[in-house]
C-alpha cells in the first residue's frame, strides 16, 4: 500500500522508501518535526544535559582511552575528550530524564515506520541516547556499528533499527551523522585490532568501502532511520553551532531495554506487555518489498 502522508492519514512506511531502506541502509525524512516542537525539543535537550550534569557528580567515574564516563545507575554519562572539558558528549539512556523527551517513544512519525523496520506490530524501545556536539568543543565519532556492540546483550540484534531526530540543522562543519550506503547488508564486522581498549568498537576500515560515505545533512527536526549494522560516524564540530540529535533504537515488544533492564513497550508505559501477534502484518519490511 502506498501511503499518502501530505494527507496526514499515516507515517508508515512507502513501498518506495522500504525498497530504499533495505538497499542503503538508511532514510531521511526531511522536517518531520515543526521548528516550535523542535524548540521545545531542544529546551527538553538541554534540562536533561544539567540533570546529567549533577547526576554525575555523585557516580562513577572511569576513563577508557583517556575518555571520562561516568555511570550513575544505569545512566551512562560521556564527557568532551578534551581533559579540562565539563561538557557532556552523550547522555544513555535519556528519555527519563525529561517528559518530553519520554513521549517521542510514541510519537507516531517514528513509531510508525519502525513498526515496519522492526518487522512487528508491537515494538519496544531498546536504548535512547542524547549526542550533544557544543559548538568548537563536540567530538567526532570514528566509523563503527551498532550491532556488534549490542550483540552480547541482545539474541535480536538485525531488529534494532535506529531513528536520529535531528534537533539543530545538520551540516558537515557541525560534525552532521555520516553513513557509509550498503553497508549494512553483511551483519556485524569485524573491529579494529589496535590495542586501545575501545578499538574492537570500531569498525575495521578494511570492511568496508569510505568511498561510499554520505554525509547526512538534514534541516533540524528531520528523521533519519538506519540499520543497526550500518557503518556510520561523524567528524567533530568545527562550527560555532550546535550539533544536538536524539537517537531512538526500538525491538519487538517484551523484551527489556538495554541499561536499566525495565520494559517500554510503545504506547504502553513502563513494564507492561501485550502479546505479540504470531504473524507479521502488512505493515512490515517484506512486505513492503514483496
Ligand atoms: O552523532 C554522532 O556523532 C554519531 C553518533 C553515533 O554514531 C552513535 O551514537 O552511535
Amino acid at each position: 500500500m502506498i501511503v499518502d502522508r501530505e494527507a496526514g492519514t499515516s507515517f508508515e512506511l512507502t513501498s518506495a522508501e522500504a525498497r530504499r531502506y533495505e538497499r542503503d541502509g538508511f532514510l531521511v525524512r526531511k522536517a518531520a518535526f515543526d521548528t516550535a516542537e523542535i524548540a521545545r525539543l531542544r529546551q527538553a535537550a538541554e534540562r536533561a544535559a544539567n540533570l546529567a550534569q549533577a547526576l554525575s557528580e555523585g557516580g562513577s567515574s572511569y576513563i577508557l582511552d583517556g575518555k571520562r564516563f561516568v555511570d550513575s545507575g544505569y545512566v551512562t554519562i560521556q564527557f568532551e575528550h578534551a581533559a579540562s572539558s565539563e561538557a557532556i558528549r552523550v547522555i544513555e539512556p535519556v528519555h527519563q530524564l525529561d517528559s518530553r523527551l519520554e513521549a517521542l517513544i510514541d510519537d507516531p512519525r517514528l513509531v510508525e515506520p519502525m513498526r515496519c523496520l522492526v518487522g512487528k506490530e508491537n515494538i519496544a524501545l531498546w536504548t535512547d541516547k542524547l549526542n550533544l556536539k557544543r559548538p568548537r568543543e563536540g567530538s567526532g565519532f570514528g566509523w563503527h556499528q551498532d550491532s556488534p556492540y549490542w550483540l552480547h546483550d541482545c539474541a535480536h540484534v538485525d531488529q534494532l533499527p535506529n531513528v536520529l531526530l535531528a534537533f539543530d540543522d545538520a551540516t558537515d562543519a557541525n560534525g552532521c551523522l555520516r553513513v557509509i550506503r550498503g553497508s549494512h547488508t553483511r551483519g556485524c564486522l569485524p573491529g579494529r585490532r589496535d590495542g586501545t581498549q575501545l578499538g574492537g568498537f570500531y569498525t575495521d576500515p578494511g570492511h568496508f568501502d569510505e568511498s561510499q560515505q554520505v554525509s547526512l545533512e538534514v534541516p533540524a527536526g528531520s528523521l533519519v532511520f538506519f540499520s543497526p549494522h550500518m557503518v556510520h560516524g561523524s567528524l567533530p564540530n568545527n562550527s560555532d553551532q550546535p550539533r544536538r540529535a536524539i537517537i531512538l533504537t526500538y525491538q519487538p515488544s517484551g523484551y527489556p531495554m538495554l541499561k536499566s533492564g525495565e520494559m517500554r513497550n510503545v504506547c504502553q508505559g513502563l513494564n507492561q506487555t501485550k502479546p505479540e501477534p504470531t504473524q507479521p502484518t502488512s505493515r512490515h519490511l517484506s512486505n513492503k518489498l514483496s
